[in-house]
């Protein structure tokens, strides 16, 4: 990269604001855009609009510094790394249209030569089409016989886990996959200024399922954890003690069972691939359907065990995707709560979220769920009932449950 590029990075969220800020550390003029003005505001301001831990005090220090600012309109840079929304529609393949509407933004601004990443998580041939996308708008720039060699086009998926992004953005190793050889090593240039991982260049076909792969690997195997729970209660063995026992083999490493899999990635990921092989991909169709089941046991298994209280005190631990986030996305335990409330109008279900301030309002509106403190919640609860294993849940003193109920779904306190 040119000394003095300017960067823009597309999209202001958990991947494109530490993508941007990282890049602003190593001295990069680096400029983010987003559709959101409370997002630009905030990063102006110096502030992170979501919670990562160890990312704000950075974006402070750089947008101090003048190296990061944040803006609605595309401006004209060197390189763009788009890590924009990659949903899945109705019928679980990608719905692109922020991919295209970046695409889009992106091809008045540019002049021939730029390279243009795509950050966010892909089909296979996501990136191509963005490519199209681009070249739709800028003929001019096509490049000689298609070879798109006047712009560069480039696949670099994140593998960041949230919670710990800041460091592993740094630390992990980066598969790159050019739509050209060229684009390929011109990403990987930008990424050495920033990555101390391997950077495994690769085209960008291979880079897009290998990082749906990495999800559906883990999707798998989770769902595999799941199954086994619902056959140990079947069998009346304690799926926690199970897996620790076959775990001690050295080639097995089951992961843990749970009330479902959430977040925005593994429980979306291996759709797109189901997407593109639907006759092929039979076991990772499974494991979605295994896990997206779970939810619904849960539910079963607590009606099943408040029937015997006429009007059940359900305390319900946690309604984030995961232990100890703030984020409520495509959270299994959230739907569980929400649909013990329905079908459980004479029970009170005391949710206990130390992350967030206030319950999202499809639970808050409901007459019989409160949003409550751990201990008064158990205190007053006949059933107790984990659905995320946050910390402050784990350091919990357990003889408050002496007398109650308890579902545990994280094996929490075993
Ligand atoms: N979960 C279980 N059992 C487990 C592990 C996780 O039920 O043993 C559940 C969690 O409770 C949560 C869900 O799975 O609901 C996903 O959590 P996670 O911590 O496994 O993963 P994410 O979604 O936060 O981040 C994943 C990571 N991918 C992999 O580990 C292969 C991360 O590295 C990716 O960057 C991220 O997806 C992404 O953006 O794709």
């Amino acid at each position: 990269m040119s000394e003095g590029a300017v960067v823009c990075v597309v999209g202001l969220g958990y991947i494109g604001l530490p993508t941007a800020t990282i890049l602003a550390t190593t001295g990069s003029t680096v400029i983010g855009v987003d559709v959101s003005e409370r997002t630009v505001e905030a990063v102006n301001a110096g502030r992170v609009p979501f919670v990562e831990p160890d990312l704000e005090t950075v974006v402070a220090g750089v947008v101090a510094q003048g190296r990061l600012r944040a803006q609605v309109e595309m401006p004209e840079a060197e390189v763009y790394i788009v890590a924009v929304p990659t949903p899945f529609a109705d019928d679980h393949d990608v719905d692109d249209s922020y991919v295209r509407q970046a695409a889009e933004a992106i091809a008045p601004r540019l002049r021939g030569g730029e390279l243009i990443i795509l950050e966010s998580t892909s089909p296979p041939g996501l990136t191509e089409r963005m490519a199209d996308y681009v070249l739709a708008e800028r003929a001019d720039l096509t490049g000689d016989a298609g070879t798109r060699h006047s712009l560069y086009f480039a696949h670099c998926p994140e593998r960041v886990l949230p919670g710990r992004i800041m460091a592993e953005i740094v630390e992990n190793d980066r598969i790159i996959g050019g739509v050209s050889t060229e684009a390929a090593e011109r990403a990987r240039d930008l990424y050495a200024t920033f990555c101390r991982g391997q950077l495994l260049l690769t085209d960008a076909r291979t880079a897009e399922l290998a990082k749906l792969a990495e999800n559906s690997y883990r999707d798998v195997n989770i769902a595999f954890a799941n199954e086994l729970s619902i056959i140990c209660d079947r069998l009346g063995i304690d799926v926690w003690e199970l897996i620790t026992l076959a775990n001690h083999h050295p080639r097995v490493n089951i992961l843990s069972p749970g009330p479902g899999v959430g977040g925005h990635c593994i429980a979306v990921d291996p759709w797109f691939i189901v997407a593109a092989a639907p006759e092929e991909a039979r076991l990772i169709r499974s494991a979605r359907e295994v896990n997206d089941a779970k939810p619904q046991f849960v539910v079963e298994k607590v009606m099943a065990r408040a029937a015997r209280f006429r009007e059940p005190v359900i305390a319900a631990l946690g309604i984030a995707f995961k232990a100890d986030v703030d984020d409520l996305r495509e959270s299994p335990s959230r739907a569980i709560v929400g649909q013990l409330a329905d079908e459980m109008a004479h029970a009170r279900l005391l949710v206990v979220e130390p992350h967030v301030e206030a319950l999202p309002a499809e639970l808050a509106d409901r007459p019989n769920v409160e949003h409550r403190e751990l201990q008064a919640a158990v205190a007053e609860a006949d059933i107790v009932l984990v659905l995320v294993d946050h910390a402050s849940f784990a350091a919990m003193d357990r003889e408050a449950l002496v007398d109650k109920v308890v579902i545990d779904t994280k094996g929490l306190w075993r």
